[in-house]
């Protein structure tokens, strides 16, 4: 029961289970595993895919020779357990260098590193698979307003991408880019803070059909939004490319917890929106165990995020089959293709038809609405009694 099937598409970053525990007030708790170990790890408890940042698989100073002998092993390790690499990213936040941004720096030598490390980093993502590219801005903000212009920072933004794009276009790579908005932290405001951001920035790019968004639960949900909804509307426009689970207290720091750990509930409408549409990309857990966790139980968490997963999908799969809560829907949504005629599609006779209409406010008023009863219902199912 709950076991991970490769049509799942479950997947971890190198840097999620191999999280050394190291916080802003304290230094590692864990010994960091190679890449090696942490393809292992993640196939024992069953994911499909892993995936990393350039500087997770190759250290930012590794020599040809290091560089060579590590993707020697990356390889091996893929090729014993079957796991792929459906995505790659790259990180322009750990150097010193990206301290005031990656695209978005006024250092113009910094903007143009940043573009030359990103054209690594899909390079590497290449050579092993990849075919999803994220992006996550995470020092792309200011802590003052009074040093960037964010016109300015929306314009160098969107030149950064539009570059990458042909340049994967030239290249004739298979990949597709995934942004990803955060509102704060490491930065006191990040540009872009949130997937509505991100949909409207993609529509400017000269290339927007190849770059989608890869929404987070956590960064939603500290900023006390309702994520499901972002989630909707992403994958409404067609642009829910990858998805990165975890879960998170509202208007905490941002604490990456086992996905389905906290918002039950919430979790459930996700994972219900997800299955209900079909959702077919990777199922990425961007999350990382407790400080306090040994070995043992990262892999406890991993499971964890897995089984959550799979048991809320259980879950929406009863709500949909369920009599009584099916019938509160129906009645919810009866006669709701009846008004064909006065509304919809615009025209100058329905408008002249609408407007003729009468409609009585007091029956409209108090009309029933059952949704103390189905969200009851709703709560007994998550709670396991019916
Ligand atoms: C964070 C982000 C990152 C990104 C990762 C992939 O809050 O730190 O979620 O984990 O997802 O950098 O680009
Ligand atoms: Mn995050
Ligand atoms: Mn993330």
């Amino acid at each position: 029961m709950y076991d991970a099937k490769p049509e799942h598409k479950f997947t971890f970053g190198l840097w999620t289970v191999g999280h050394v525990g190291r916080d802003p007030f304290g230094e590692a708790t864990r010994h960091k595993l190679t890449a090696h170990e942490i393809v292992h790890m993640l196939a024992d408890v069953g994911a499909w895919g892993v995936n990393y940042h350039d500087n997770d698989l190759i250290p930012i100073d590794a020599t040809q020779g290091e560089t060579a002998q590590i993707k020697r092993d990356f390889r091996k390790a893929l090729d014993d357990t079957g796991l792929v690499v459906p995505m790659a990213t790259v990180n322009l936040f750990s150097d010193p260098s990206f301290r005031d941004g990656a695209f978005t720096s006024n250092d113009p030598k910094v903007r143009a590193y940043a573009v030359q490390k990103t054209m690594n980093a899909i390079d590497l993502g290449i050579e092993f698979g990849a075919t999803t590219f994220v992006f996550w801005g995470g020092r792309e903000g200011t802590e003052t307003d009074a040093g960037k212009d964010p016109i300015t920072a929306i314009k160098r933004s969107r030149e950064a991408m539009n570059y990458l794009c042909e340049y994967v276009i030239d290249q004739g790579y298979d990949l597709r880019f995934a942004l990803e908005a955060k509102p704060n932290e490491p930065r006191g405001d990040i540009y872009n803070a949130t997937t509505g951001n991100m949909l409207a920035f993609i529509e400017t790019l000269d290339h927007s059909d190849m770059v989608g968004v890869n929404p987070e639960v956590a960064h939603e949900q500290m900023a006390g939004l309702n994520f499901t909804h972002h989630v909707a509307q992403a994958m409404e426009a067609d642009k829910l490319f990858h998805i990165d689970l975890n879960d998170q207290v509202p208007g905490r720091y941002d604490q990456d917890y086992r996905f389905g750990s906290v918002s039950i509930k919430s979790s459930f409408f996700l994972v219900k929106l997800l299955e209900d549409n079909g959702y077919d990309n990777p199922r990425h857990f961007d999350a990382h165990a407790y400080r306090s966790s040994n070995y043992d139980d990262v892999k406890a968490f991993a499971r964890g995020c897995i089984r959550n997963y799979l048991i809320l999908k259980e879950k929406a799969a009863q709500f949909n089959a369920d009599a009584e809560i099916q019938a509160l829907l129906t009645e919810i949504d009866a006669g709701n293709d009846t008004m064909g005629e006065l509304v919809g599609a615009y025209s100058a006779e329905k408008a002249a038809a609408l407007r003729a209409q009468s409609f009585d406010r007091a029956a409209l008023g108090a009309r029933g609405m059952p949704y103390e009863r189905l969200d009851q219902l709703t709560i007994e199912l998550l709670m396991g009694i019916r």
